[in-house]
């Protein structure tokens, strides 16, 4: 005798979520290894705050100016390591080029004004020495390390920088569950109408 079709219908619909609970393990440990975002403040008092930050390969650091006068984040080409990419708001290649353009005011020259960010995505390890060029003179100056395991412990303006990794990975891998029981719900919402037949069959 043949079984009921729906019946092996619901054992592969079972299997099937069984691997997607497993599978969701897969893109939560991607979803760790994605880059965290850090936020360096450019202040009135000329200053870079924090003006060090230790992060992670494939983080990427965010200066937001949060007073009225306006500052650029310019590395100093010399002390950035040998094989990475120079980098400089406006978008220059170099530093010189940098230098030259700066014009107070003008956001295509590399000036970041009252509210705007700058950002830029560090993927080789080492040190990064920047200034701001009009305040250089003064003392403006930041570095950022980059080092396996970034500065989660540093307190830099990192997203969550209280939270210890486990209970970050603990964080992902429930949302990967729940992500997976509403795949689930969807799925029987969808194909799981066979259920309440199997009862009206047995009879
Ligand atoms: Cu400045």
């Amino acid at each position: 005798m043949a079984q009921p079709s729906n019946r092996l219908s619901r054992r592969g619909f079972i299997r099937a979520g069984a691997v997607g609970t497993a599978a969701s393990a897969t893109p939560a440990t991607v979803a760790a290894q994605e880059g965290e975002r850090h936020t360096v403040e450019m202040t009135d008092e000329l200053v870079f705050d924090p003006d060090e930050i230790t992060i992670a390969p494939g983080d990427t650091v965010v200066w937001e100016n949060v007073g009225g006068i306006g500052h650029s984040v310019t590395a100093y080409e010399d002390e950035i390591p040998a094989d990475a990419a120079y980098f400089a708001s406006g978008g220059f290649d170099s530093e010189s080029a940098a230098r030259s353009a700066y014009s107070p005011g003008d956001v295509e020259s590399g000036d970041i004004l009252e509210d705007g960010t700058y950002e830029h995505t560090f993927e080789i390890e080492g040190t990064y020495e920047y200034f701001c060029i009009p305040h250089e003179t003064v003392g403006m100056l930041g570095s950022v390390e980059v080092a396996p395991g970034g500065g989660s412990d540093d307190g830099g303006g990192v997203s969550v920088p209280t939270v210890p990794d486990t209970a970050k990975t603990l964080l992902i891998a429930t949302t990967g569950a729940l992500v997976a029981v509403v795949a689930l719900a969807y799925f029987f919402l969808k194909y799981g109408g066979d259920y309440e037949i199997s009862d009206d069959e047995r009879n």
